[in-house]
């Protein structure tokens, strides 16, 4: 493995300065300022494996991979990228790279057992990363809930039953207390729009449940997770960032028509506003349930205010825009454009859209903190040929994505850093191994890592902006 990690290093070194660049931003963009953090982020499922091993517990995520027809092909994150054995490579591919920053989760089974104790060893693995990124001088961005709930929680209610809120509080209290000094942001839950909407409203991801009322309530319970470990996180390790990731989707209206209008103001409020109101307004949008009548979450006194406790930095995870007509309803319906740009995933490509919903966000919410872009990316079919990935897709994408965020700043966003996803091809959730997302490819059956060459670009204008005086 430790030769694995030096081929890889010198085959970056070696191609870096030969390497013809559609990538590198223009000389007056925002990027080149050297405080402006730019890193690669992963997920714990998606990457690490070695599931049995080291006293993990199961995950919702396992039973739910397991279960014929939820994933494709069959697929399950078991062995995923063997990130578990793998990680001193993987940290050193990253430092090879130049990126300066690194966002991870810690999988909450392998770390905590049902009794709340801790799991040495499950710890000790986070422990020996997070020790080695900072040899590196790697900034480390954790994310402690991205999505691989312990199934014996599931069993109780999951994000249903209130007392989870509390489980993950005591969690976050763990992990600060291990791992204070270590980590330089942490961000409490990865989008909790998929973890409420996609596991508990329409059942397409883990656990599987498909009815708007658990929607919204499982929303109330993770934001209320998230509120109830801000202060912990505060207590335990007070020199770090703490915050939380949201994904963020842009809608347009299909026509001028007021329905349209209406339509793609209501698809913004079930995608943003649902998470972005209570945490910097302390209150859900009403409009949200005009969209599901009757769907209002239990709240009980004071959550608001624990949910909506400040923020240090606020993740913002982006990837494409619906183009949406009113549904004659109360709702919206997705209108897919013609003969525009997709992803591997389906999704459009519309880098504009992340420039202005950042800019939107700044007129909304005055006390907008500090914002990171935690998410970027795209997927595509991928191959490795005479031993070279040419992801042409990839390389413009994240050029464009990268302009728009440059314009953000200049309209006057306040945004710090920027984190590709992902770092390597991983599992992709209800899509498995086929969609491929990362700047690193991973061939599966061999766990050979190949530099991609939107990776060599990134670490090319590293490099570069790294030797500007
Ligand atoms: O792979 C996911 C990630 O886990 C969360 N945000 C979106 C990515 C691409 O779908």
């Amino acid at each position: 493995m430790a030769n694995d990690a030096s081929a890889v290093s010198d085959a970056i070194s070696r191609n870096l300065d030969a390497l013809a660049d559609p990538f590198t931003p223009p000389a007056d963009s925002t990027l080149w300022r050297k405080n402006f953090l730019l890193g690669a982020a992963t997920a714990s499922y998606q990457i690490e494996g070695a599931v049995n091993e080291d006293g993990r517990l199961p995950s919702i995520w396992d039973t739910f991979s397991a279960t014929p027809g939820k994933v494709l092909a069959g697929d399950t994150g078991a062995v995923a990228c063997d990130h578990y054995h793998r990680w001193e490579a993987d940290v050193e591919m990253l430092a090879s790279l130049g990126l300066e920053g690194y966002r991870l989760s810690i999988a909450w089974p392998r770390v905590m057992d049902a009794a709340g104790l801790p799991n040495r060893k499950g710890l000790d693995f986070y422990k020996r990363l997070l020790n080695r990124l900072k040899e590196k001088g790697i900034t480390t961005s954790v994310t402690l809930y991205h999505w691989d709930l312990p199934q014996h929680l599931e069993d109780r209610g999951g994000w249903l039953n209130r007392d989870t809120a509390y489980r993950f509080a005591d969690y976050a209290d763990l992990m600060s207390r291990d791992l204070a000094g270590t980590v330089d942001a942490w961000a409490t839950l990865n989008e909790p729009w998929c973890s409420a909407y996609l596991g508990y409203g329409n059942g397409h991801h883990a656990p599987g449940l498909a009815n708007d009322r658990f929607a919204t309530q499982a929303m109330h319970h993770l934001l209320l997770a998230h509120g109830l470990a801000i202060p912990v996180l505060r207590a335990n390790d007070p020199a770090s960032q703490k915050g939380i990731v949201a994904n963020i989707g842009r809608g347009t209206a299909n026509s001028d028509s007021a329905a349209d209008q209406r339509a793609a103001h209501l698809f913004e409020v079930q995608h943003n506003a649902w998470i972005l109101d209570p945490l910097l307004k302390g209150a859900y949008p009403q409009d949200l349930f005009e969209l599901w009548p009757g769907t209002e979450p239990l709240v009980l006194d004071g959550d608001m205010q624990t949910i909506s406790a400040p923020l240090d930095f606020l993740g913002i995870n982006y990837y494409f825009r619906t183009n949406v007509a009113s549904d004659g309803a109360h709702g919206f319906r997705d209108v897919p454009l013609e003969g525009v740009e997709r992803t591997q995933m389906g999704w459009e490509v519309y880098p504009d859209g992340l420039r202005d919903l950042l800019t939107g966000f700044k007129r909304t919410y005055h006390n907008l903190p500090p914002i990171y872009i935690t998410e970027n990316g795209m997927a595509s079919d991928d191959r490795v040929i005479d031993g070279h990935v040419d992801d042409t897709q990839r390389i413009s994408f994240l050029k464009r994505h990268l302009a728009a965020v440059d314009q953000a700043i200049k309209a006057g966003v306040d945004i710090r850093g920027y984190f590709l996803w992902s770092l390597m091809d991983n599992f992709e959730w209800a899509f498995g191994y086929e969609r491929r997302f990362g700047v690193v490819h991973i061939d599966y059956s061999t766990q050979k890592r190949t530099v991609k060459r939107s990776a060599e670009l990134v670490a090319k204008f590293l490099k570069e902006r790294k030797a500007r005086v």
